[in-house]
């Protein structure tokens, strides 16, 4: 269906026709799209334009949010912006990682001025405790929010709509919306030893529907993205159903143990290109958009990780975008991009020269 709406968009506009009504999700649809037709792959990077290591913008009010570690080392911005919503549900003025709303909001609408694209992960707190989404205390917490749960009137009439009135701030701009992610492991309250995969499927379902058919969002593409490591039946034993989905993601790190960063670089490959493999025969058979939703390798500590394990692993397959996580700037090791002055900064940076990955020219 993808494939052919994207033909139809395309030959509608070559033959001079009327061009059908396009909404803004269309749209990105089709440039996605277009850009796994030309084997390129856009590069994201989480919390881009708010801050970067050892820096963060203090006044968004003024500030122009030209700033960002990805453009400093690269001279590009990246093409995919991405920011986390966790916070939104409590009415926070800031978001889980002390980021105001206000800047989140402002940075999104600038960088798709800029021609970029932008995407939100959600980590809301758990409503039992007040704890936060990693807060896997009780198996309950997914089954007290859907209809009949003691908590369901809260998520409906204050979670859902405080997120609804967030992106409904956005003026339209068309988003990637990626909730109720790395779910079939059990780290979130939302994982899969915390509740039912009907219940699970109810959650993302009531979502979608609140979202899009209460409040008419039609701006949104839904990202599903379970954790790595799980098979194809894992990957779908959650999975919401095509009408709720528009993108097939999925998030997988590179972590460095005893075995040294040589075999973690391979492990991490070999288990991303299986990963991408099945993900890719998925993405045939339900006409979906793929992507890496998240990735990295904490603070960076192999010279060559970008050219020389992750662009290898990704560059066979039609992955619309990849994105790394966040450079904190309060915790100096916490960074997945290279940032001006880092020692391996070269890496990224002749990765970003690679013909087939597309960042944003500033
Ligand atoms: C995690 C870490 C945390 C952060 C969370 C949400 O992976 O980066 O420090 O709070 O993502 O952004």
């Amino acid at each position: 269906m993808l494939l052919l709406g994207s033909i139809a968009l395309l030959s509608a506009c070559a033959s001079g026709d009327k061009k059908p009504m396009e909404t803004p999700k269309d749209q990105l649809v089709a440039t996605l799209f277009s850009h796994v037709e030309k084997g390129e792959i856009l590069y994201g990077h989480q919390d881009d334009l708010s801050y970067g290591h050892a820096w963060k913008v203090e006044d968004w009010t003024t500030d122009s949010l030209t700033r960002s570690d990805v453009k400093a080392v690269t001279g590009k911005y990246p093409a995919i912006v991405g920011f986390d919503l966790g916070g939104i549900e409590m009415g926070d003025k800031a978001n889980l990682d002390s980021v105001d709303f206000g800047l989140i909001r402002k940075a999104a609408l600038t960088h798709v001025d800029r021609g970029g694209i932008v995407t939100f992960s959600w980590h809301p707190r758990n409503p039992f405790t007040g704890g936060d989404a990693w807060d896997v205390s009780s198996d309950q917490v997914v089954k007290s929010l859907l209809e009949g749960g003691e908590h369901h009137d809260l998520f409906m009439d204050v979670w859902l709509k405080r997120l609804g009135d967030f992106l409904e701030s956005l003026d339209g701009i068309p988003v990637i919306f990626r909730p109720w992610h790395e779910n079939i492991a059990s780290w979130f309250w939302w994982g899969g030893n915390l509740c039912t995969a009907e219940e699970y499927q109810n959650l993302y379902r009531t979502t979608w529907t609140y979202l899009v058919k209460a409040r008419k969002l039609e701006n949104l593409l839904w990202c599903y993205s379970p954790n790595s490591n799980i098979s194809v039946d894992e990957y779908m034993s959650r999975y919401p159903g095509d009408e709720f989905v528009d993108i097939l993601g999925f998030d997988h790190y590179e972590f460095i143990g005893d075995s040294g960063a040589e075999e973690a670089g391979v492990q991490f490959a070999e288990e991303l290109k299986r990963s991408l493999t099945y993900m890719n025969q998925l993405a045939k058979d339900h006409q979906k958009i793929m992507c890496l939703s998240e990735t990295g390798l904490e603070s960076l500590p192999d010279p060559n990780w970008w050219c020389g394990v992750l662009y290898p692993a990704i560059k066979d397959f039609p992955i619309a975008y990849v994105l790394t996580w966040r450079n904190a700037h309060d915790k100096p090791t916490h960074f997945y991009a290279a940032w001006e002055g880092f020692d391996h900064a070269g890496d990224m940076k002749a990765f970003s020269e690679l013909d087939d990955i597309v960042f944003l020219k500033p």
